[in-house]
């Protein structure tokens, strides 16, 4: 049964193109920087948003208009999983990402759950077979049963604590048995309301017991993907702890995770805890923490996650030149953990929202790319830094200085710093670059 019949297999056209079912920009076969770009951007789609939510807000009701409508339980989970590999195959895109919860429901007892999971889970591989499409990574849900309403693995109760462990060992052997590229943890609900009744200290030791038990599982069991870890400031807690990837990073080296654990920066996440995306994506690369990419991006004017599809060439391009810089995304991908709009509601949109997203970062990658064959920051960098090279600069830099000295240095030398950054040239020809590069 075809789930969308109204949609072909889409195909790049080119950007005369004025077929909205068609790509402008993606062009999957083409060779940019020595990979295709199907290669360079391994594209996923976030199977939460696509298959499983439904619409709903805190002012409105469920109102997205699915072909598995009408359908409960595990049929409509069943349902779920042939309409997505029809999606999957129409769009040309090679990975998912799902939590547990997404794609099979929850029962009273883990033990049920779990077999609803063994299900689902079974079809999709049979699917995977046939399709080759792949699991970019797998998470699990530990934010919406009513159980997480204190946290996961911080939550102030050891039996929420264990159901927690527990939910994640499922996971991780669902994740060795659909060969899951990568591992994310989203700690949705792991960070605190208010001080005044949190053990701060405890309920961070607890985070990494968790992040260290599942290290000890992954090993023991040969999963051999990589673990992430998505930062978030708040929403839907008022302080996550993952907060940014500066914060991340400092919580994974101060408990010996971070030769286990890289970073899945998500746009959104970054503009929500002040930063701009392409800041997260550079933090996490000099740090050699940038694993993964959860495509989207926020509205300014807003204050919370609205996770919608990026279509601001800025942010792919500027994200696109770290990712190259990078080396690639190596096990991870561009994951859409995107939504269309509420008033989007029909399956074509589906459709729509994923083309332009996959549009934007094919354009944000040519650029990108041409950027960095041109050397045009780096050599704005180079001369703009060029004084560490030689002299007192080199000294510094190769550990020879003191404080002594420098001092001796610039005791009697008149020192003044009156050489532009030449912000607007750069801004300048990063616009030209958008608009002309071929
Ligand atoms: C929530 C969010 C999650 C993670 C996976 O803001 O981004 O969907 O990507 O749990
Ligand atoms: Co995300």
């Amino acid at each position: 049964m075809a789930y969308f019949p109204e949609v072909s297999k889409i195909r790049y056209e080119g950007n005369k193109s004025t077929n909205a079912l068609a790509f402008k920009y993606y062009n999957p076969e083409e060779i940019v920087l020595g990979k295709t770009m199907a290669e360079q951007l391994r594209f996923a789609v976030s199977y939460w948003h696509t298959f499983t939510l439904p619409g709903s807000d805190p002012f409105g009701l469920a109102n997205m208009i699915r072909p598995w409508d009408g359908y409960t339980g595990l049929d409509l989970a069943k349902k779920r999983v042939e309409a997505a590999f029809e999606f999957f195959d129409k769009l040309g895109v090679q990975y998912f990402c799902f939590h547990d919860r997404d794609i099979a429901p929850e029962a009273d007892t883990l033990r049920e759950t779990n077999r609803n999971l063994d299900v689902i889970v079974s079809m999709i591989k049979d699917y995977m077979k046939t399709s080759g499409v792949k699991v970019l990574w797998n998470t699990q849900n530990m934010f919406s049963n009513p159980r997480f309403a204190h946290g996961a693995a911080t939550s102030p109760d050891a039996d929420v604590f264990a159901f927690s462990a527990a939910q994640v060992k499922k996971s991780l052997e669902i994740a060795l048995e659909v060969g899951s590229e990568s591992y994310v943890f989203w700690g949705g609900r792991e960070g605190y309301e208010t001080l005044l009744n949190t053990d701060m200290k405890l309920e961070l030791d607890n985070q990494a017991r968790l992040l260290h038990m599942a290290c000890d599982y992954a090993d023991e069991i040969g999963f051999k993907g990589q673990f992430l870890i998505e930062p978030k400031p708040k929403e839907p807690t008022k302080h996550q702890y993952d907060f940014d990837a500066a914060t991340t990073i400092s919580f994974l080296q101060t408990y010996g995770l971070a030769d286990r654990f890289k970073l899945n920066i998500e746009a959104n996440h970054a503009t929500l805890a002040g930063h701009t995306f392409q800041h997260e994506l550079r933090v996490s690369r000099i740090h050699g923490m940038l694993g993964s990419v959860d495509a989207n991006q926020g509205d300014p004017l807003l204050g919370w996650d609205t996770d919608e599809f990026p279509t601001n060439l800025y942010d792919t391009t500027l994200a696109m030149y770290e990712i190259l810089l990078n080396g690639g995304l190596h096990s991870g991908g561009l994951n859409f953990d995107a939504k269309v709009r509420r008033a989007s509601m029909t399956p074509e949109d589906l459709f729509y929202s994923h083309i332009v997203g996959m549009d934007s970062f094919a354009r944000g990658l040519k650029v990108a790319a041409k950027l960095l064959e041109d050397r045009v920051f780096e050599d704005a960098i180079a001369e703009r830094y060029q004084s560490y090279t030689t002299g007192i600069g080199k000294d510094i830099v190769d550990g020879k200085a003191t404080l002594a000295s420098l001092e001796e240095y610039v005791i009697d030398k008149p020192v003044s710093m009156a050489k532009s950054g030449r912000q607007e040239v750069l801004l300048a020809k990063l616009n030209q670059y958008l608009l002309e590069v071929e």
